[in-house]
């Protein structure tokens, strides 16, 4: 876990000067209780926001990621819109592998395509480490965005090294991940080595936005759900600690968040060792809250876990299901609001608003009662 007083970090830095050390995001990650409850959505910056499609025509995805004044601007659009309580930096789990060197695209409508997959130890041989000055334009993009945020924190992430490799050797998205689940049994070894790789590709990323200015850190380990516990704890999770492990030395809040996580949500918390080692766990919209704090214990902030589907549904039904989260976040030691996974491109950006009001009026979240 983290603590302000041993952070290596700057000065300047807005968790260190005080800028973002009092907000709610930070003080919830932290295990408080504040005021008011934070909220904020995963894919918020990006396709559901018609300012962010105008701005995006004519510019390919990673080539967007990679332009400091449109990454920034991305990443504030929601934050003017909506009134979240953080902004995320705008930008893709592949982005570091690109910068590694990786031939990889983001396909419209399809998500990142390999120019050719990594599945034999002398295709993982072949990657090259990270040159730390490849991350320049993720720097600029991020002390950017953090001059623009005043007191609101930015949110940093990396994709975990399980989500990335499961692109990698299947060479684009897949179902249930077979290839990638196949070289973890066929060949340990090498899949060993992909997974170091990956972990210091995304934990360098993390750590560039970090120490730019970023006041929180969220790991993706988007595809977990498709590991059996025994497997996560063997072939994942030392791995995934390696990622965060970039950034332990900085003092700032680390989230941990999977899809169809039920099986290992304890274990995203602890990374197969004994103790809470993340502060916040993101929870898919699977597992009601308060079954998820009986799973993760109070020594984290649970984050979640608004259902995606609901943001179509008729106001009432969705303002419901907005109070049953909450109520039942209510049981965890602190609570960030936010959906089970991403915001759905066709969202009414309007609805997401309205639920940062209904959410910045219940207060922390203790008060709400049981549906009348
Ligand atoms: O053309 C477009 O508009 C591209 C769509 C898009 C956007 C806006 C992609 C392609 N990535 C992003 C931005 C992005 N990706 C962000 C920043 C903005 C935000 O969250 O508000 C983040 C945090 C990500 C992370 C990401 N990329 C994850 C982990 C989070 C998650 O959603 O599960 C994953 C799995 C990816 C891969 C990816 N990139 C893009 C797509 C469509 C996908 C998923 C493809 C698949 O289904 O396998």
């Amino acid at each position: 876990m983290t603590d302000a007083t041993t952070s290596a970090l700057p000065d300047a830095h807005p968790l260190v000067s005080g800028r973002t050390a009092g907000s709610p995001l930070v003080r919830a990650l932290r295990g408080d209780r504040p005021d008011t409850l934070p909220v904020w959505f995963m894919r918020q910056a990006g396709r559901s926001l018609p300012e962010y499609r105008d701005l995006r025509v004519g510019t390919a995805m990673l080539d967007a990621c990679l332009d400091p004044a449109m990454a920034s601007e991305i990443t504030l659009q929601p934050v003017r819109r909506h009134g979240v309580d953080a902004g995320i930096f705008f930008s893709d789990i592949v982005v570091p592998i690109k910068l590694a060197g990786v031939d990889v695209e983001i396909v419209p409508g399809r998500g990142p395509v390999l120019g050719s997959p990594v599945r034999t130890a002398a295709d993982v041989e072949a990657l090259t480490a990270l040159d730390p000055t490849s991350l320049a334009p993720i720097t600029e993009a991020v002390a950017r965005t953090v001059a623009e945020l005043g007191d609101t924190p930015l949110i940093g992430f990396a994709g975990a090294p399980f989500t990335l490799a499961a692109y990698l050797v299947e060479g684009g998205p897949s179902k249930d991940h077979i290839r990638a689940r196949t070289l973890m049994h066929a060949d340990p070894e090498t899949w060993a080595r992909l997974l170091d790789w990956a972990a210091d590709v995304s934990g360098a990323f993390l750590r560039a936005q970090v120490t730019a200015g970023a006041s929180a850190a969220q790991l993706f380990d988007s595809w977990v759900g498709s590991l059996s516990r025994a497997d996560y704890l063997a072939h994942v999770a030392p791995h995934s600690a390696r990622a965060l492990s970039h950034v332990s030395d900085l003092g700032v809040p680390r989230i941990h968040f999977g899809v169809g996580s039920g099986e290992v949500l304890h274990d995203m918390t602890t990374l197969g060792g004994d103790t809470v080692v993340v502060d916040g766990v993101g929870v898919d919209w699977r597992i009601p809250l308060d079954e998820a704090v009986r799973r993760v214990g109070t020594d984290v902030t649970v984050q979640g876990n608004i259902d995606p589907a609901m943001l179509s549904a008729p106001w009432s039904v969705l303002e419901d299901h907005v109070r049953d989260v909450v109520r039942r976040g209510g049981a965890a030691r602190a609570h960030v609001v936010n959906l089970g996974h991403g915001v759905p491109p066709e969202t009414d950006p309007d609805v997401i608003s309205r639920v940062v009001e209904l959410v910045h009026a219940l207060g922390d979240g203790r008060t709400v009662g049981e549906p009348a």
